[in-house]
C-alpha cells in the first residue's frame, strides 16, 4: 500500500532572496526557517500506464498550463533517477490562500516525498531536501520540523537543508495577519531576480545574512526570544529594502502592511512581545510568545477592520500516512 506524504509549510526568519543558479535553484546565501503545524500538503503518487503525468489538486484535474511547473519537475526527477514511469499525482493542499502562506514549500516537499515513497527510492532526508529544492527553493527546508537551515552549497549535491532543532522547547507562536484586499503580486522568482540584478545593496545583503544566520543560531541555542525576534524582523525589513532599491523599484507592501508594522512597534512600546516578518506579499506574520499572542491578536483585530488572523505553532518534518 503506497502511503501519502505530508509536508508542512515553513516561515523563513532569515530569508532566501536570490539565486546564483536559476535552474538548480542554488541560493546566494543560507536561510533559516521555522516549520509550522497548521498548514500542510498531502500528496500521493501512483504509477500509471501512460506516457503523460496527470495531476489532481484538491480533487480537480489540472490542465497542461496549470500544472506546467509540476510536469517539468516530474521530468527532472525522472532524469535524476533514470526511470521512465509516469504518475497520477493526487495532492490536497491544506494551505488556504486566506492563511497568507505560499504553498510551494509544502507542495514540492510533499511531491518529492511522494515519489520517493512510490518509487521506493529510499532517499535520506538530505537527498530528499536536494530533490525538494529542485522544485522550489523553500521546499528544501520543509523536510524537517522546527528550526531548519538551508545551506547554500555550490552545486546540486551540496545545497540542502539541515535540522537545527526539530522539537525546540521554546515559547514561540506565529500570528499571520492577512490583508483581505490587495493587488496582484510579483512572483518571488521575478522579485529576487530583479533585486539581484539591480539593487546596489545586494552585496551587503549577502554579508548581512551570513552574520545574522550566526547570530540567530546562537539566540536559538540560548532560547533568547527577544534576539530571535529582533534579528528576524531586521532580516525581513532588509530583504524588502532590496525591492525598494531595485531599478525599477518595486514593493510587496500594501498600505496596510506599513500600518501593521507601526502597530507592532506600538505593541512593543506597551511591553508586549511582537516582531514582524514579511514574505513576497503584503501579509505580515507576527512572531509572538504564547502569552503575548492573544493580546496581539485582539489589538490588531480592533485596529484594522479588513484583515483575517490565523495562529500557527511549531510543526514537524515530512510524514508518511
Ligand atoms: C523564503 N521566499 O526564504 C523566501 C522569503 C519568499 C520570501 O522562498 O523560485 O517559492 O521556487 O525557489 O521558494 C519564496 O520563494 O522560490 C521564498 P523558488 P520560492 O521563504
Amino acid at each position: 500500500m503506497t502511503r501519502t506524504a505530508r509536508a508542512y509549510t515553513n516561515i523563513a526568519l532569515i530569508k532566501y532572496w536570490g539565486k546564483k543558479n536559476k535552474q538548480l535553484k542554488l541560493p546566494y546565501t543560507n536561510s533559516l526557517s521555522l516549520t509550522l503545524d497548521r498548514f500542510y500538503t498531502d500528496t500521493k503518487a501512483t504509477i500509471i500506464d501512460s506516457d503523460k503525468d496527470v495531476v489532481y489538486l484538491n480533487n480537480q484535474l489540472l490542465d497542461d498550463t496549470q500544472n506546467k511547473r509540476i510536469l517539468n519537475y516530474l521530468e527532472t526527477i525522472r532524469n535524476f533517477y533514470s526511470f521512465t514511469d509516469h504518475f497520477q499525482i493526487d495532492t490536497v493542499n491544506h494551505v488556504p490562500t486566506s492563511a497568507g502562506f505560499a504553498s510551494s514549500a509544502s507542495g514540492f516537499a510533499a511531491l518529492a516525498a511522494a515519489i520517493n515513497e512510490t518509487k521506493q527510492l529510499d532517499l535520506s532526508r538530505q537527498e530528499l531536501s536536494i530533490l525538494a529544492r529542485n522544485g522550489s527553493g523553500s521546499a528544501s527546508r520543509s523536510i524537517y520540523g522546527g528550526f531548519v537551515e538551508w545551506q547554500a552549497g555550490h552545486d546540486n549535491e551540496s545545497s540542502f537543508a539541515v535540522p537545527i532543532d526539530e522539537t525546540p522547547e521554546i515559547d514561540l507562536a506565529l500570528l499571520s495577519v492577512v490583508i483581505n484586499k490587495h493587488s496582484k503580486k510579483i512572483s518571488s522568482t521575478m522579485g529576487m531576480e530583479n533585486s539581484v540584478k539591480s539593487s546596489p545593496f545586494y552585496p551587503n545583503w549577502v554579508t548581512l545574512v551570513s552574520s545574522e544566520i550566526k547570530e540567530i543560531k546562537q539566540a536559538i541555542a540560548q532560547k533568547d526570544l527577544q534576539k530571535i525576534g529582533e534579528i528576524s524582523e531586521h532580516n525581513a525589513m532588509s530583504m524588502h529594502a532590496l525591492t525598494l532599491s531595485a531599478d525599477p523599484s518595486f514593493t510587496y507592501f500594501a498600505p496596510e502592511t506599513i500600518r501593521i508594522i507601526q502597530l507592532i512597534q506600538e505593541l512593543r512600546r506597551k511591553g508586549l512581545f511582537a516582531y514582524a516578518t514579511i514574505d513576497a506579499g503584503p501579509n505580515v506574520k507576527i512572531i509572538c510568545t504564547k502569552e503575548s499572542l492573544p493580546k496581539v491578536q485582539t489589538y490588531i483585530e480592533q485596529q484594522l477592520s479588513d484583515v483575517t488572523t490565523v495562529v500557527a505553532n511549531i510543526g514537524p518534518g515530512i510524514q508518511y500516512i
